[in-house]
């Protein structure tokens, strides 16, 4: 079943039924070959919203996901950190900017995008809505929260939509260079004053379960990754790359001397799995849905950048394009 019977709003797959059954065969024939869908071929229109969906919500992850760390630019401890956090920051509004346009081949409007995002309409990634509050903080997001934004998006940039491959395959060679900034700063902290490592090790037991989290729900009562893995949307589950995320970086957070705050964490060896305290899902649900500690803050931020910028947009528009010289 697609969907269905759980904490979260089933979404109408229904859609399928009401397809031509030919080119309905056609297409998943061709993702069943692996070939690419490109903006201009036919799609069923549940692959279309389904795209629009997720695609969308990854770039208003990226621009809301560039604020918690943002706010360090001016606080970074040294020039260097400082010049690297800015570049980072950068980078992640960049990808914002590519996935937008990703979007926008499927046909919704940007203005659209960004207007659902600003009036709590479009959902992003649930760990943007936590407090940063120390430079720790910032470190553990440079390092483990791109870390998992790699294993996620190193998947799905083999997937089957033409556009959003293309973003997903520049984005990860970037965020290769978050993860190893990010993880400089954690071992610099994790291996200098007993201040410092207290300091690390309390932004991991502040971000862990939000870690936990930003996977998504557990494939039992994940609503759309069935209908996604099926058109190769995505190429791994949820489930599949909290594991890879556990299996590539707990060792790594070990081997700094630093604890995970679950007690049930463990690798049972027999099966090859990584065994944990079930997430808080509906801590999850409130969160994604607006009630998290700084949803509100997030929102009016982009609220204010959005209301701030209108008159660049307002000058674009009314400018007389008699005075642009247009390329030989
Ligand atoms: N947060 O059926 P499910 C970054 C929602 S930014 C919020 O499993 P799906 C970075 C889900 O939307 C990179 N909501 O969904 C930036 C659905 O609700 P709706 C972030 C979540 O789509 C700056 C409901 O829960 N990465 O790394 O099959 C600085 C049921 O879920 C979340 C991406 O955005 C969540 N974590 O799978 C530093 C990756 N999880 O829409 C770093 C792209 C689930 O029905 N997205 N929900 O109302 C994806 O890969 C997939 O959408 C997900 C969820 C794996 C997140």
């Amino acid at each position: 079943m697609y969907g269905g019977g759980n904490i979260f709003e089933p979404s109408n797959h229904n859609d399928v039924l009401n397809e031509d059954p030919v080119k309905l065969q056609e297409f998943e024939a061709r993702i069943e070959r692996g070939e690419k869908i490109e903006p201009s071929d036919w799609m069923p229109k549940l692959y279309r919203k389904q795209l629009i969906r997720m695609i969308e919500q990854h770039a208003h992850s990226e621009i809301i996901g560039a604020l918690p760390e943002g706010t360090w630019i001016t606080r970074a401890p040294g020039f260097k950190r400082k010049l690297a956090l800015m570049a980072k920051v950068q980078d992640e509004v960049g990808h914002a900017q590519l996935l937008y346009s990703a979007a926008e081949t499927l046909g919704k409007s940007r203005e659209d995008m960004i207007s659902d995002l600003i009036n709590g309409k479009s959902k992003y990634s649930n760990i943007f809505n936590y407090p940063a509050y120390t430079w720790a903080d910032s470190c553990f997001i440079s390092w483990l929260v791109d870390a998992g934004a790699i294993v996620n998006q190193v998947a799905n940039s083999k997937g089957s939509y033409g556009p959003y491959c293309r973003a997903l395959e520049r984005i990860c060679i970037e965020e290769s260079f978050h993860l190893k900034y990010g993880h400089h700063c954690v071992i610099h902290l994790a291996t200098g004053t007993p201040k410092q490592r207290q300091m690390m090790q309390e932004a991991v037991d502040r971000w862990w379960a939000p870690m936990m989290h930003f996977f998504g729900p557990s494939d039992k009562i994940s609503v759309h990754t069935e209908i996604l893995m099926k058109w190769k949307v995505k190429m791994a589950s949820n489930d599949d790359c909290r594991q890879q995320f556990l299996d590539m970086y707990v060792p790594k957070i070990w081997e700094l001397g630093l604890t995970v705050p679950d007690t049930n964490l463990k690798k049972n060896e027999e099966t090859g799995m990584w065994e944990f305290t079930e997430p808080d899902w509906e801590e999850f649900k409130r969160v994604i849905n607006g009630d998290g500690p700084c949803n509100e803050e997030r929102l009016a931020v982009r609220r204010m950048a959005e209301e701030r910028g209108q008159w660049v947009r307002n000058a674009l528009k009314s400018a007389d394009m008699k005075y642009v010289t247009p390329l030989a």
